[in-house]
């Protein structure tokens, strides 16, 4: 018989489940690049059957070499349910502490309690991401010490941290065809062609989008927008910028062109540009949404626990969410293996318990399980808010209180913080009456 088929597989699920060998098998998915998606089910149907590990591999590469093809899966937490099996409709579902995971083999579809935030750096995730002196180029007053970018349908998202002193601007440089000989480029930028640039003042006052229009070094900008959402902070010659280049912008084809480049210099003064080398937009226009994408849907955004705690007595949730939340307001929802709630606190102080899931202003409310609770939280919203769930008493006629996996009394989702690192300062967008003008370099 087919050794891929479901039947096949359930069979295989039974005989290591009956044999208590469920804890002890590792399970390896494999896709060719078109199918990559795919196999992160498989990593998800290993935690929901409670197998020992998982592990990837793209097909063929360690037999013939070639490109690491990278798979974002991500921690699910601590699981509160037994997995249910569906034979006949061939999906598997199991509750987590971050919430219901099921996995459809015959869609095959996914659906997980979070969305994923798209990330690259150079292949490697922000922690990795402090840059070499074969990255940067310094310059004399200033340095660039980390950055990281998201692209997603709505927009480019650039996170920079740089040292310098008397700062006087940012430049994002874009080379959108991944072609040096077209676009902006002077010598100092050592053979960097660029299309577009963002130009952030160091000051606060201003960022904008900007079309090159002449040719070779020639500075020669025409401004798309002055309306650029940015948050800079400094901490005496340290400086944090985040930014979004919208893709919505009239005149901006950046994603279009999937070889796009970015470049980042910061300016000192017109003498002293410390910049980053090329690195390409990997994916520059994925087609699932990130969180980041639909600003309407915020009211309905399922923000994200980044890091939680779960002990006999009470489970300790670290949260984020945007700030850019209409409301204010954050709707988490957070399911602990407790059947009962005493109560829930944000920073130490206790919410408003709710009769109905749907309310207005702060609060929660509890839809009890057998052995577990889902908690609808909804906080204003701060970076980070710590949340606090308390077991209540057990119930009369609940046949003992279930207890967490002792292996797993905490858990950090630490792939969702390494994703949330550089983007954890809230974007705000900036109206600005009219455009200030551009600086020249002299
Ligand atoms: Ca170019």
């Amino acid at each position: 018989t087919n050794p891929y088929e479901w039947t096949n597989g359930i069979a295989k699920y039974n005989y290591l489940r009956q044999n208590s060998l469920l804890g002890k098998t590792i399970a390896l998915s494999y896709a060719d690049e078109e199918h990559v998606e795919n196999a992160k089910y498989g990593y998800y149907m290993a935690r929901i059957l409670g197998l020992a590990g998982w592990a990837f591999s793209p097909k063929l590469v360690y037999a013939q070499g070639g490109d690491v093809i990278r798979l974002d899966v991500y921690e699910v937490g601590v699981p509160i349910s037994s997995p249910i099996l569906n034979y006949a409709g061939k999906n598997a579902t199991r509750t987590f502490t971050s919430g219901e995971v099921v996995v459809d083999l015959a869609a095959p579809s996914l659906k997980i309690p979070f969305q994923y935030v798209y990330y690259e750096i150079e292949g490697r995730p922000p922690s990795q991401s402090a840059l070499t002196s074969d990255d940067v180029k310094p310059g004399a007053n200033s340095n660039i010490v980390s950055y990281a970018y998201a692209s997603t349908p709505k927009g480019l998202y650039v996170y920079l941290k740089a040292t310098g002193t008397s700062v006087t601007c940012f430049h994002i440089y874009i080379n959108y065809d991944g072609d040096n000989s077209t676009g902006y480029g002077p010598s100092w930028l050592e053979d960097f062609g660029a299309e577009y640039m963002v130009e952030v003042w160091s000051d606060g006052s201003f960022a904008g989008l900007y079309k090159y229009t002449g040719s070779g070094g020639n500075w020669r900008w025409l401004q798309l927008t002055s309306d650029i959402s940015f948050n800079l902070t400094s901490t005496g010659s340290t400086y944090e910028l985040e930014l979004i280049v919208p893709a919505s912008v009239q005149g901006n084809d950046i994603y279009e062109e999937k070889s796009s480049k970015l470049n980042i210099a910061v300016n000192v003064n017109w003498n002293d540009d410390s910049y980053l080398r090329h690195n390409k937009l990997i994916e520059p226009k994925p087609t699932a949404p990130t969180i980041y994408d639909e600003e309407d849907l915020f009211t309905n955004y399922i923000a994200r626990v980044t890091e939680m705690l779960v002990e006999k007595s009470y489970a300790a949730a670290f949260t984020d969410a945007p700030s850019t939340i209409a409301s204010g307001l954050a709707n988490y929802t957070i399911c602990v293996p407790y059947p009962s709630i005493s109560k829930v606190t944000k920073f130490g102080s206790a919410l408003q318990k709710m009769d109905t899931p749907t309310f207005s202003g702060e609060g929660y409310y509890v839809e009890p399980h057998d052995n577990f609770s889902k908690v609808t939280v909804v906080v204003k919203h701060s970076s980070p808010v710590t949340i606090m769930v308390y077991k209540g008493p057990s119930t009369v006629g609940f046949g003992g209180v279930f207890e967490p996996i002792s292996l797993a009394h905490q858990i950090t989702m630490s792939a969702l913080i390494f994703m949330l690192m550089p983007l954890s300062i809230a974007l705000i967008r900036r109206l600005l009456k009219s455009p200030p003008p551009l600086q020249r370099r002299s």
